[in-house]
């Protein structure tokens, strides 16, 4: 791990509450082992998997306040379920306080709760970790994610995009439009 790496984990230790810091820790182990199974770069992945919700360091009203301050522009859909808004938030956090430049990181930190059509596999990587990560609880389906994941992740994407679709559908929330894309795109 690079010495900025190390710098910025110590940054997300203060920042994040502890949960969500031993969460974001497993995230990027487990996006790392995904790296080297699929053999992208494991530097993008420790970096994108540490920074993925960063932009969960404060409370959903702050965070929309702060894609005010900063000209981030919210649709309909991430004003309606603010739960969606920390990965565009976090996207621009990593790039102006974190100092990431590479894209390719910011988009898998940005598109990493919704996922999208079409994913890099550095995205695929960040949106699957995030739901398989160790610390995760149980929740139905995923040993068989977990069991998947190595041989097959765009099969491991769509099972998670899925799950994530008549999770929400069965709490009575809507899915944004970007999460149903995902799965219908992964569906093929
Ligand atoms: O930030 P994490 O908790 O690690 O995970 P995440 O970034 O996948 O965010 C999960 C939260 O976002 C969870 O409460 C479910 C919600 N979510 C994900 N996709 C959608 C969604 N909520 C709505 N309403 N619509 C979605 O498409
Ligand atoms: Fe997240
Ligand atoms: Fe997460």
């Amino acid at each position: 791990m690079t010495e900025r790496l190390t710098e910025i984990r110590k940054t997300l230790h203060k920042k994040l509450k502890k949960e969500r810091y031993e969460h974001t820790i497993g995230v990027m182990y487990t996006a790392s082992s995904l790296a080297m199974c699929y053999g992208t770069d494991v530097q993008k992945a420790l970096t994108a998997g540490l920074l993925h919700d960063c932009g969960k360091y404060c409370p959903m009203k702050e965070q929309i306040k702060l894609c005010e301050k900063h000209g981030i522009s919210l649709t309909e859909s991430e004003l309606d379920m603010p739960a969606l808004i920390h990965a565009k938030l976090g996207a621009y956090l990593a790039e102006y306080e974190y100092g990431i430049k590479d894209q390719a990181v910011l988009d898998a930190v940005r598109y990493h709760t919704t996922g999208r059509p079409g994913m890099t596999m550095l995205e695929k990587i960040i949106y699957i970790a995030d739901y398989i990560e160790p610390n995760r609880k149980e929740i139905p389906g995923l040993g068989e994610i977990r069991g998947v994941v190595f041989q097959d992740i765009d099969r491991a994407v769509y099972l998670s995009a899925q799950r994530t679709v008549q999770y929400l559908t069965d709490g009575g929330k809507p899915a944004d439009p970007m999460t149903v894309s995902t799965y219908k795109y992964y569906e093929k």
